[in-house]
């Protein structure tokens, strides 16, 4: 499911979603549209704002729903997390509310860090960031005095090319307050797609095999050698978004895309079409003809959810049973099984035999024999199995054996490395940044009633009824400035390319920010965006670049 997505997650949550609701006294939610992309957790928040008075702090540039429910809303300047952070650090540490003890025993790396954060005074965070000095002292004493505090994120802290930083910031944070490891708690990332969090964990990432188990570990490359009875790579391969433009550079002459639309949702889709039309050969595994399926050589069937018997792995670490409830129509197959076969006939193809090793090569006839597989080649997951999960066993990993209960709260008394370690942070701006030809700043993101390219809501004729054309969010000091006023469609160009679509004039957006979604095809906010990734991550700076905005022609 939307595999390949598993290289735009962060980690996994620490805690779980009820124990942060019961338990922490303030949260922060940062870059997280809480309750319109994770609904369910979304209301749960509001509830704990509402009958426990938890103290909820919201940093977001959009006035988003959940901001009613904050005691203080944020609204820095896209892009400008790390010294946000570090500003709210800096006043915090000012004020001795750091836990002592927690630094003293459980991190390394403090003095380096503290060194960085004096250079971010609150006057300097409040010039960098746009946010006003005294909201940068208010969120500092939220956070700093109410304890256990609990930080959550989604893709408004990620989809930078400072990322990665921006999640250490993050971190940083959190061993401060001595948040880690304890109830209501916790570094939280809300991970997106319904099974993203299990995509990973079994190896949908370039570097690891499942359960993060590093392949350029000697020990680990012979493990997975014996149990599967083939050789094995010990390099580091490619992410998603370095695949598809080294497929327009003709270094990869062939892709097998499972449940991604790539002209859709990678960024800088005129440059993405190049791409899939340059490579060779294309072969889709999809449920829906998409945007994508037209550059396809080839199409497999799978099927969808609701189809199939399997597992996902929710954002709180949670693996749960799927069952099958509807029969697949025509020739649709089981994922797994399209990819079992294309293993099998290409290995004999290539007249490699699947020499036994301790598994029966790929002859599966059932999932549960693949989560045996995975339970005996996968620490976190061994002692996970269908008996367990149908006997109605709540299991978060690691589980590592049939009698363990599972983890709700990860790092309790010890970091996974032993001692958690402060990393001093500076600021990057952002790869593109307005000037004068391209003034405003666009911001992608999704909107409730649609998801990603819209194959799937498009679908719904209850969706479309509600939201039933791309609408992009801009602030009536904008609108006046752009006289949109009796023309409400607006043209947004960007170096790479341009779109029209009608305007919702709203405060949600400050002024000099645009919010456009990439649900629709006729005006997709990726025709916009910018290829630029994180160094490290490789996850793409979705969430700015710099436009020009126009009232549309009539
Ligand atoms: N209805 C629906 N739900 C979904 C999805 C969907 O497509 N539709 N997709 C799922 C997936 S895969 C994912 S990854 C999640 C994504 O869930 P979210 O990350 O919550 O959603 P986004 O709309 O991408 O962006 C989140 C917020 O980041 C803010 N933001 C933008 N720039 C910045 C910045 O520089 N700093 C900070 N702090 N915030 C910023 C935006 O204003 C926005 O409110 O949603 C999941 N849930
Ligand atoms: N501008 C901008 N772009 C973004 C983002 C952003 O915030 N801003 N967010 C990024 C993020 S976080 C994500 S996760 C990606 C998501 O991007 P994608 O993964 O490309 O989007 P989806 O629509 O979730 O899934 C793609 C396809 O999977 C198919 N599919 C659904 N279920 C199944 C199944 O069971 N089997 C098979 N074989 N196919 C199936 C659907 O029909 C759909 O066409 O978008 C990224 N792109
Ligand atoms: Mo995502």
């Amino acid at each position: 499911m939307a595999g390949l997505a598993a290289t735009y997650g962060s980690g996994a949550m620490t805690n779980s979603m009820d124990d942060i609701v019961d338990y922490a006294k303030a949260m922060l939610v940062i870059g997280s549209n809480t309750t319109e992309q994770h609904p369910v957790f979304g209301t749960k928040i509001r509830q704990a704002v509402l009958k426990r008075k938890v103290k909820l702090v919201v940093a977001d540039p959009r006035r988003i729903e959940l901001t009613e429910f904050a005691a203080l809303h944020i609204r820095q300047r896209p892009g400008t997390d790390v010294p946000l952070l570090n500003g709210i650090m800096h006043i915090i540490l000012k004020n001795g509310w750091e836990d002592k003890a927690f630094i003293a025993d459980r991190t390394e790396g403090f003095e380096e860090f503290k060194a960085t954060i004096e250079g971010y005074p609150p006057e300097r965070a409040s010039e960098m960031t746009g946010v006003p000095l005294d909201q940068l002292y208010q969120a500092a004493e939220i956070l700093g005095t109410n304890k256990p505090m609990a930080v959550m994120w989604a893709m408004g802290i990620t989809q930078h090319v400072t990322g990665v930083r921006n999640v250490m910031s993050l971190a940083n944070l959190q061993m401060l307050l001595g948040n880690i490891g304890i109830s209501g708690g916790g570094v939280n990332p809300l991970r997106g797609q319904n099974n993203v969090q299990g995509a990973c964990d079994l190896g949908g990432l370039p570097n690891v095999y499942p359960g993060y188990q590093t392949v350029t570990v000697e020990a680990a490359r012979q493990k997975f050698e014996a149990a599967w009875g083939v050789p094995l790579s010990n390099e580091v391969g490619m992410t998603v978004t370095e695949m598809i433009p080294a497929a327009g550079e003709g270094k990869i002459k062939a892709l097998y895309i499972l449940g991604e639309d790539p002209v859709m949702s990678d960024p800088d889709s005129a440059h993405i079409r190049h791409c899939l039309e340059t490579c060779d050969f294309i072969l889709l595994q999809e449920i829906f003809p998409s945007e994508s399926s037209v550059y396809a050589d080839m199409l497999l069937p799978g099927v969808s959810f609701a189809e199939k018997d399997g597992t996902f792995t929710n954002t709180e670490r949670r693996i749960q049973r799927v069952n099958k409830a509807i029969d697949p129509p025509g020739e649709a197959r089981d994922d797994w099984w399209i990819t079992a076969q294309l293993a099998t006939r290409t290995l004999a193809e290539g007249k490699r035999q699947v020499q036994g090793g301790t598994h029966a090569g790929w002859n599966y006839h059932h999932p549960s024999q693949i989560m045996d597989e995975i339970a005996s080649l996968t620490p976190s997951y061994g002692g996970v199995t269908y008996a367990r999960l149908e006997r109605g066993d709540r299991l978060q990993w690691p589980v590592p054996t049939v009698d363990h209960p599972g983890t709700p709260i990860l790092h309790v008394g010890r970091f996974a490395r032993g001692l958690g370690r402060f990393m001093p942070i500076e600021h990057l701006p952002p790869a593109e940044l307005p000037d004068e030809q391209y003034p405003m700043i666009l911001s992608p993101g999704r909107v409730l009633y649609h998801w990603h390219g819209g194959e799937l809501t498009r679908r719904a004729r209850g969706l479309l009824a509600v939201y039933k054309e791309p609408l992009i969010e801009v602030n009536p000091q904008d609108a006046e400035r752009l006289h949109l006023n009796g023309n409400r469609r607006v043209r947004v160009t960007s170096r790479r390319g341009s779109i029209e679509a009608e305007a919702w004039v709203t405060d949600r957006v400050p002024p000099g920010m645009v919010f456009a979604n990439f649900h629709f095809p006729q005006a997709s906010a990726n025709e916009l965006t910018i290829a630029a990734l994180d160094p490290v991550a490789k996850i793409p700076e979705y969430k700015i670049c710099a436009v020009k905005v126009e009232a549309a022609q009539e």
